[in-house]
C-alpha cells in the first residue's frame, strides 16, 4: 500500500506512535509518506520507503496565526494527486482530520477511493477537543472520516461519552517495540548515577501541567524519609520544571533529583530503573509507563484514564488516587524493599507490555486499512 501519515512531530506520544508505525509498515514493504511541520524526533535515521514531507506554511503580514490546517490540507491533496496513496491516516483530530475531510473535497472524484482513518490519542477529545471552541469541527471531523481508531478503552468511551459520534470507533492500543525496549546492561550508568548502590526511580514526560511532575518529586521525598537510599531521574522538559525544582529545593532533596532534560534513549535510562513513576492528572493511555514496563520497570501511576489497561494493580505495579503522594510513595518503599516482591514485579511488567508488541499492532492497522478500503469501495459501488 502507498500510505500518507499525519502526526505532530514533537517529543509526545501520538507523534512517537505515527512514526514507530509508519517504520513498521515500511519495513513490511509498504511505501509511507509522513507529513507534519517538523520532522518527527523518532524520524531519526533514514528508512528505506519512508519519505518525510514538511508542511509548507508561509506567513503574511496580514495573518497573525498563518492558517496551518489550509496549508496542511492543500500538500494532503498533493500527497494523494502525485504521490497516489491510497489511505490518508491522521494521528490527532484535531486539525488533522479536519484538513484531510477538505483535501478530499478538493479532488472530489479524484479522491474518493482515498480512505481518512483517524486515530484518536488523547487532548485531542478529552481537553482540547470537548473545549466549545472547537468541539463541532471535531464532531463533524470525526463522522467524516472513513475509519476512526482510539488507543484505549477509556478513549473510545469517552469520545462516544463527548461528542455525537455515528462511527463505530474500533481501538487499536499503542505499542512499542519489545527489542528496543528491554533491559538491558547498563552497569557502567548506573554506578555513575548511583555510586553508593541507591535505588534509581524513574520518571518521562513532557512536563506539561497534566503530568504532575511535583508530585513525583513528593513521593520521592516519603521514599528517602521512609529510610530508602535513592535517587530520582527526571526525563524531559516542559512548562512545569520549575514547579518541579522548586518542590525540590522546599523538600531539601536537591541533591538527590537530577535533570535529565530529553533524551533520543531513553531506553538507556530505563534499563537502570528500579521504578517508573507517573501519577498524571489526565492519560488516555500512557505510553511512556509501557516504554518502562518493556524494560521491566514497575510502575506507580495514577488510576486515572487508560492507565488501569496498562498498569495492572498489584501485579505490574500499583495504582493510586490522583495526588495521593503518600500512598504512591508508601508503595514504592513496598517494592524497593523486597526485592522478591520487585523481581516478581518486574517479570510481569515485561509480561504485561509483551500484549503490546509492535508487530502484532502492526498487523492490526494493516487490517484495518483493508477493512475501510473494501468498505469505502462496496460503499462507492
Ligand atoms: O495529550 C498529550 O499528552 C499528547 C498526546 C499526544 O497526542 O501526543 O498524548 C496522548 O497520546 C499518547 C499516545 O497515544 C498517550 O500515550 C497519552 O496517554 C495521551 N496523553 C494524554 O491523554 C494526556
Amino acid at each position: 500500500m502507498n500510505i500518507g501519515i499525519v502526526c505532530y512531530p514533537t517529543f509526545g506520544g501520538s507523534g512517537v506512535i505515527a512514526t514507530e508505525l509508519a517504520k513498521g509498515l515500511a519495513r513490511r514493504d509498504h511505501q509511507v509518506h509522513i507529513l507534519s511541520y517538523a520532522k518527527p524526533a523518532r524520524l531519526d535515521t533514514f528508512q528505506t520507503n519512508i519519505s518525510y514531507h514538511e508542511v509548507n506554511l508561509q506567513s503574511y503580514p496580514l495573518f497573525e496565526y498563518p492558517p496551518y490546517d489550509l496549508a496542511l490540507a492543500n500538500q494532503m491533496a498533493n500527497l494523494i494527486s502525485y504521490e497516489g496513496i491510497d489511505i490518508l491516516h491522521v494521528h490527532y483530530a484535531i486539525p488533522h482530520a479536519t484538513s484531510a475531510y477538505l483535501a478530499k473535497q478538493i479532488l472530489g472524484e479524484q479522491a474518493a477511493h482515498v480512505p481518512i482513518i483517524t486515530t484518536l490519542h488523547g487532548t485531542d477529545i478529552t481537553v482540547v477537543g470537548s473545549d466549545p471552541s472547537y468541539k463541532s469541527v471535531v464532531d463533524f471531523s470525526i463522522n467524516q472520516s472513513d475509519g476512526v481508531t482510539a488507543v484505549s478503552e477509556y478513549l473510545r468511551k469517552e469520545t462516544y461519552e463527548r461528542f455525537d459520534i455515528e462511527k463505530e470507533i474500533s481501538v487499536i492500543p499503542n505499542f512499542i517495540d519489545l527489542e528496543r525496549f528491554k533491559r538491558t546492561n547498563k552497569e557502567h550508568f548506573r554506578k555513575a548515577i548511583s555510586p553508593e548502590d541507591e535505588k534509581i526511580i524513574v520518571h518521562v514526560s513532557n512536563f506539561r501541567e497534566v503530568k504532575r511532575v511535583p508530585d513525583v518529586v513528593t513521593m520521592f521525598a516519603y521514599i528517602l524519609e521512609h529510610g530508602i537510599k535513592a535517587k530520582l531521574l527526571l526525563v524531559g522538559d516542559g512548562p512545569d520544571r520549575n514547579r518541579a525544582e522548586q518542590r525540590c529545593r522546599e523538600l531539601g532533596i536537591c541533591d538527590q533529583v537530577r535533570f535529565l532534560g530529553k533524551q533520543e534513549q531513553v531506553e538507556e535510562v530505563l534499563s537502570i530503573a528500579d521504578l517508573f513513576v507517573i501519577p498524571s492528572g489526565s492519560e488516555t493511555f500512557g505510553l511512556a509507563a509501557l516504554e518502562a514496563m518493556g524494560c521491566g520497570v514497575p510502575v506507580i501511576s495514577s488510576n486515572i484514564g487508560g492507565l488501569p489497561e496498562v498498569n495492572i494493580h498489584g501485579e505490574t505495579g500499583y495504582l493510586c488516587d490522583l495526588g495521593d503522594t503518600d500512598a504512591m510513595g508508601k508503595y514504592g518503599v513496598e517494592i524497593l524493599s523486597d526485592p522478591k516482591k520487585h523481581k516478581r514485579m518486574s517479570m510481569k511488567a515485561r509480561k504485561n507490555a509483551e500484549k503490546f508488541d509492535m508487530d502484532k499492532m502492526v498487523s492490526e492497522y494493516e487490517n484495518y486499512y483493508k477493512k475501510i478500503q473494501s468498505e469505502l469501495m462496496e460503499h462507492r459501488n
